[in-house]
């Protein structure tokens, strides 16, 4: 049985077509349609009983209602995605709440670095806090000028556009400031842990745990 990293590995890199490098990443193809994919199901939920977390490096934890996060400025953001799947889909639009914004709500301690991302069903991913700062890092509520649907994370996900779209996780429900680096899902399942797809961060090169079949929710729309 292939794990997801071993199949991109044995993958052929298409060539990139003139005129498109710079912005398409290598071994990249272009895609109009917009993939999904995900492990297990589709999460369901109660809007009065959802909750976005903050808790780890910090001086009070927090805890926001999808209420308080609509209210917070919105911004509107353009860009290009990228999968490690090898799919990029170019100026995609999404609607949300800058990082940036929530973070100055917070009360983050110095030594913190780190911030892992916890999302439903049981998907986590890292990253380093300076890398959600960025004017383009949303929590992102409307893709294309409609709410997102279920199966895009509604109804909050995270963009996080300069890196490989595993870590742009869908139905996030909390944020943990660490000071020490921690591997998420696809980092502990052989992916690259910070995972740049300009520079082909795809793979961590370890030995990988995680079948096919595991992850088989493959649909587009
Ligand atoms: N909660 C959650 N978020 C997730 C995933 C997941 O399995 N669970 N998969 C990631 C992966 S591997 C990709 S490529 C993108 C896909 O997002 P899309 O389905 O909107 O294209 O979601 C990311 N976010
Ligand atoms: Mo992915």
């Amino acid at each position: 049985m292939l794990t997801k990293a071993e199949r991109i590995k044995k993958s052929k890199a298409p060539q990139t077509p003139n005129g498109l490098e710079g912005r398409l990443p290598p071994g990249q193809t272009l895609t109009d349609r917009f993939p999904i994919l995900h492990e297990g199901e589709v999460p369901r939920y109660d809007m009065n009983e959802w909750t976005l977390r903050v808790w780890g490096e910090v001086e009070e934890e927090v805890t926001f209602t999808y209420e308080q996060l609509m209210a917070l400025p919105k911004t509107t953001i353009t860009t290009d995605i990228h999968c490690v799947t090898r799919w990029s889909k170019f100026d995609t639009a999404w609607e949300g709440v800058l990082f940036r914004d929530v973070f100055k709500l917070l009360k983050v301690k110095p030594e913190a670095k780190y911030v892992m991302v916890h999302a439903d069903n049981d998907y986590e991913t890292n990253l380093p806090i300076e890398d959600l700062l960025g004017d383009d890092i949303l929590l992102a509520y409307q893709y294309n000028g409609e709410p997102l649907t279920d199966k895009h994370g509604w109804p909050l996900r995270l963009l996080v556009p300069h890196l490989y779209f595993w870590k742009s996780a869908k139905w996030i429900r909390g944020f943990e400031f660490m000071k020490e680096d921690r591997p998420g899902f696809w980092e502990r399942n052989g992916f690259h842990n910070y995972a740049d797809p300009f520079k082909e961060q795809r793979f961590s090169g370890e030995d990988l745990g995680l079948p096919e079949d595991e992850w088989h929710h493959k649909d587009y729309d």
